[in-house]
């Protein structure tokens, strides 16, 4: 089916546990700020909205998304931290790097929450162009970066 109109961002809030006492650590790559940004802003806001303290979420850049993976263990291995998102978007471009980058972060990723048994979620946008990033960072598409954080309070329900 085709997803050219679609709101991609459409998920459930029901049951959601309580999160007013839990800490988040939001890990932000500055490539491609006007994406990440608009992440940022989707997942922080949905975290407030849905019982967050604001003072609770703690934000710290990355210069690129590669460094994602060791930026979120910098936070998921602090105790008071509960769940790490972990914002980027990797543009393809006329060579591999996008691959080597994406695979590495996902990879990278799913240690680090192995590890520390938290939740590190993957808030990465793996777009062929610009227009799809802007799709799905508050365009047509919705923004990726409500459902990160919705995804990190749903895990947190599994503990
Ligand atoms: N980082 C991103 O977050 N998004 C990108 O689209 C991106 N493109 C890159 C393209 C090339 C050719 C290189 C070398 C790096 C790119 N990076 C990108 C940066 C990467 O995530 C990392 O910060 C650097 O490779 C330094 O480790």
């Amino acid at each position: 089916m085709s997803s050219a109109h679609k709101n991609l961002s459409v998920f459930s809030t029901t049951g959601l546990p309580d999160i007013s006492q839990k800490k988040f650590a939001i890990i932000v790559a500055e490539w491609n700020s006007e994406i990440t940004e608009a992440l940022f802003e989707g997942a922080y806001q949905t975290l407030v909205d849905n019982g967050a303290k604001a003072e609770n979420i703690i934000r710290a850049n990355v210069p690129g998304s590669f460094e994602l993976s060791f930026g979120s263990q910098v936070f998921a291995q602090k105790p008071e931290i509960a769940a790490v998102i972990a914002i980027g978007c990797v543009i393809q471009g006329e060579t591999k790097h996008n691959d080597y980058i994406n695979h590495a972060v996902a990879g990278g990723l799913t240690e680090v929450a192995l590890k520390y048994n938290k939740p590190v979620i993957f808030g990465v946008l793996t777009p062929n162009n610009q227009q799809q990033a802007l799709d799905r960072a508050g365009g047509i598409h919705g923004n990726k970066g409500d459902e990160a954080a919705i995804t990190a309070i749903k895990m947190l329900g599994l503990q």
